[in-house]
């Protein structure tokens, strides 16, 4: 479709008339941006309409992402950008005397994902429409998403996030397509035509409603579906004979239970023990996920008994893993399919990602909740156990210890992990180290079992957003320099290393980077009223709050500076502002006691204007959210990566700061290894314990956090500060800290890494003071950073597990 200022600025116009009968000068920036969206989602409907149809003709095999979290952000910009129109849109609105960057602003965050996990869902969307590939998401449509943070007084506050408040443009309620989900009752077996068949009964039904929105590929006519279930109450059920027998609001306290499944996310990004209505959401994803799908291609007349070939299913970690046992449900009750072949179909379908290494946070369910609610799928998970055991005890006769470590069914729980590595047909982890910990440690017993499931895809993020999107003023440059087929192609901004030493690209990456930061600055006087130094070295730690992120570290070296400042205040460094942002889950204490010790150095620091003289500054930005982290990352000279070796499965962060052109100063942990292989040693900053080292001191538990406490003087300082009143606050108000390393021997080895840490920080500043070295780095990474663009993570993931 060819659409030019002149159609945009009718079509515009004609929006704002036809929704709110008002013109340019009456309408508010809200009623402005709804029109603007749903003219944007107009111009690809055309193009939606043909996917899909071009989707049921030629019975290409689709690829269903399923995850209880799509952290997508905003859609306008990356929409317009995607569609080809953004440029001509600016500049159409522009002649209209409207500016689409505050248009962009009214958008609220989509934010239905925690963190990592959440956002790669999103980057994968993007580029499977960008490739031309069938892929959809299929999740949960949330009425809140993951909790606003505000910061009052140091200390996190959770504000519910109502992003649905004005309305939602992308979004198409589907109600003819909603699906009946089933909860609780009972089940019986009986005797039909010679086979059993099994017989739900005095369950609750209730309704999934779909909600569709458009995912449309960088230039290209393909637009995919993600798709939302909502869920509510079946007409029926809500009946008129409760109103009558005067129950009117016992009616709606049953209306409300049942929307309570779709209500809220888990703000929690590691797990949350046990809860029922977490379970209710994971199966009323699935159920409703695979019961559509399944329809669908019985429409379509696809004979069940081979589905394999016409879809894929990736399970985004554990949460919706229960998708086995629902395929096979369907499969086998409504199907009428044996065993054998279903379980068959069932595994050449499903494909599992596992995104975190700690065992302890492998999903587990208690039998007993379970088995209430969803009767029917715990005997066919116990069934798949069966079998599963039977196969072990044949490959390892007489080994108890083997059989009870992998077992799904386990002392009264259900590991779902081993319930989604048995029922798939690939099993792959999100960085390479992070997949041969898999392998050789965590999930070692099912590598030997399974040879060949087993397999690495290191994460990767869209470089339309995070780049072209979140970065024009770099994007401009690279089109200049190396033309602009990177965007099509992100290998190609390898090119981009021959002008590594060119005094000119890096005087105009380092240009790029100076406007980013002032345009930064009058942001943040704008909306949070604080003055920064846009020529200082903007060094930025921002992600989930996690102890084994060691934010902590990052503090330390902090207050460590600023005590040699007050002790030399002419000590010559690099004015640095340190930014943090990130949010906390709401129940857990130390992530939220680390938020407001961040907070109080930051007072501390901020208001010691004589032993300063602004060579420090301390930012902890509220609110961390895709939309935030947009603006920041494409200012940071320094990128903190710094998790304990081991811990951090992939991150994901760390790309999208180096596409920015940051330098990464981090630990040998998660992808980071491969970014150092990628841009080499020397445009990097590597410190602290590699994975050998941890595991090692891990093992042989003969790490003492103390002895690091008693031999640096430097450490006993800043860790007495915790608890003496230094920082004017109470002395009890970081004692969990205190405690966390003291007491309960500081798990992530913040005192172990802390010398090394204050090293590699004393090199970046020496590096930034030979403005054409740093330069060189900077170009450097975005020069290598292609590799880690989505694009080449789905193309793998299509090629080597989804086969399409
Ligand atoms: C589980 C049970 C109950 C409630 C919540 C949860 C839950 C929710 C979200 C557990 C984990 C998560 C999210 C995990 C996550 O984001 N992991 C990150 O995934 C990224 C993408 O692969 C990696 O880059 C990160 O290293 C990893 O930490």
């Amino acid at each position: 479709m060819y659409i030019d200022k002149k159609n945009i600025k009718m079509d515009f116009i004609n929006e704002l008339t036809t929704m709110y009968s008002e013109d340019i000068d009456e309408a508010s920036n809200l009623h402005k941006y709804f029109a603007l969206a749903k003219l944007v989602k107009k111009y690809s409907s055309q193009n939606w309409m043909r996917t899909n149809r071009k989707y049921k003709n030629t019975k290409k095999k689709q690829v269903y992402y399923f995850s209880m979290e799509f952290l997508i952000g905003r859609l306008l910009g990356n929409n317009l950008l995607n569609l080809g129109i953004k440029d001509t849109c600016k500049e159409a609105l522009s002649e209209l005397g409207i500016s689409l960057n505050e248009l962009e602003e009214i958008e609220n965050d989509a934010g239905l994902g925690n963190g990592g996990l959440g956002r790669l869902a999103a980057c994968f969307l993007d580029s499977m429409a960008s490739l031309n590939i069938p892929g959809h998401g299929c999740g949960i449509r949330y009425y809140y998403g993951l909790f606003q943070q505000k910061i009052i007084n140091g200390y996190q506050v959770e504000i519910p996030d109502h992003w649905l408040r004005d309305g939602n443009m992308w979004e198409t309620r589907k109600e003819d397509k909603a699906v009946r989900i089933k909860f609780g009752g009972n089940v019986h077996s009986i005797m039909e035509n010679n086979s059993l068949k099994f017989i739900h009964e005095n369950y609750e039904e209730i309704l999934a409603v779909p909600y569709d929105t458009p995912v449309i590929g960088y230039n290209t006519d393909t637009v995919n579906t993600l798709r939302l279930w909502n869920a509510e109450t079946l007409d029926d059920d809500f009946d008129f004979a409760t109103f009558n027998k005067g129950q009117y609001s016992k009616a709606l306290e049953y209306k409300n239970s049942i929307e309570s499944i779709s209500q809220v996310l888990y703000p929690d990004d590691s797990k949350e023990e046990g809860k029922l209505l977490r379970l209710k959401q994971q199966y009323f994803l699935v159920s409703a996920g695979l019961q559509s799908i399944v329809r669908y291609y019985k429409k379509i007349n696809v004979p069940i008994n081979e589905l394999n070939k016409y879809i894929a299913v990736q399970i985004n970690d554990t949460h919706p893993s229960m998708a086995v046992a629902e395929l096979m449900r369907i499969l086998i009750d409504e199907e009428n399919m044996t065993w054998d072949e279903s379980f068959k179909i069932t595994t050449n379908i499903m494909s599992y990602t596992n995104h975190t290494i700690l065992s302890e946070a492998l999903e587990k369910w208690p039998i007993n909740m379970f088995k209430k609610l969803l009767p029917r799928i715990y005997m066919i998970i116990e069934e798949i156990n069966r079998r599963f055991c039977e196969e072990i005890q044949n490959k390892y006769p007489n080994d108890t210890k083997k059989l009870n470590d992998m077992s799904i069914i386990f002392n009264g729980e259900i590991k779902m992990a081993h319930l989604a590595i048995v029922g798939s047909h690939s099993v792959n982890g999100v960085a390479k180290l992070h997949t041969e910990l898999l392998k050789n440690k965590e999930l070692k017993n099912f590598n030997e079992f399974y040879s060949g499931k087993f397999n690495n895809k290191t994460n990767g993020i869209t470089h339309r957003r995070w780049l072209v999107k979140a970065n024009p003023r770099l994007t401009e440059i690279l089109c200049k320099t190396i033309g602009n087929q990177w965007i099509k192609n992100p290998l190609e901004l390898e090119k981009f290393t021959n002008y590594a030493k060119d005094l000119n690209i890096q005087n105009k990456i380092r240009e790029v980077k100076e406007k980013n930061k002032i345009d930064f600055c009058n942001y943040a006087k704008k909306i949070y009223d604080i003055d920064i130094n846009p020529y200082s070295i903007f060094d930025v730690q921002v992600k989930r709050l996690h102890a084994y992120k060691r934010q902590l570290l990052n503090a330390f070296n902090i207050l460590n500076l600023y005590y040699k400042l007050k002790e030399n205040p002419s000590l010559d460094i690099i004015p640095r502002t340190f930014f943090f942002g990130g949010k906390a889950a709401p129940g857990y204490y130390l992530a939220k006691q680390i938020i407001k010790f961040i907070n109080t150095v930051a007072v501390k620091i901020n208001n010691d204007k004589d032993a300063i003289h602004g060579k420090l500054n301390v930012i902890f930005l509220p609110n961390y959210s895709v939309s935030l982290a947009e603006k920041i990352i494409p200012c940071a000279d320094v990128s903190e990566q710094i998790s304990t070796a081991t811990k951090e499965a992939s991150g994901t962060g760390n790309m999208k700061f180096m596409m920015n052109g940051s330098i990464t100063i981090a630990t040998l942990d998660g992808a980071n290894i491969e970014i150092k292989e990628a841009v080499g040693d020397e445009n990097i900053i590597i410190f602290g314990m590699n994975k050998e080292e941890v595991l090692s001191l891990e093992e042989n538990k003969n790490y003492k956090a103390n002895n690091y406490y008693y031999s640096d003087s430097r450490l006993m300082k800043i860790i007495n500060s915790l608890v003496d009143n230094s920082l004017n606050v109470s002395s009890s108000e970081f004692k969990d800290i205190y405690s966390s390393l003291l007491e309960k021997n500081d798990e992530y080895f913040v005192l172990k890494d802390f010398d090394s840490y204050t090293k590699a920080q004393d090199k970046i500043d020496n590096l930034y003071r030979n403005k054409n070295k740093w330069q060189k780095m900077c170009i450097m990474n975005i020069g290598k950073s292609g590799i880690f663009s989505s694009d080449n993570t789905i193309k793998k993931y299509a090629k080597e597990i989804w086969h399409v």
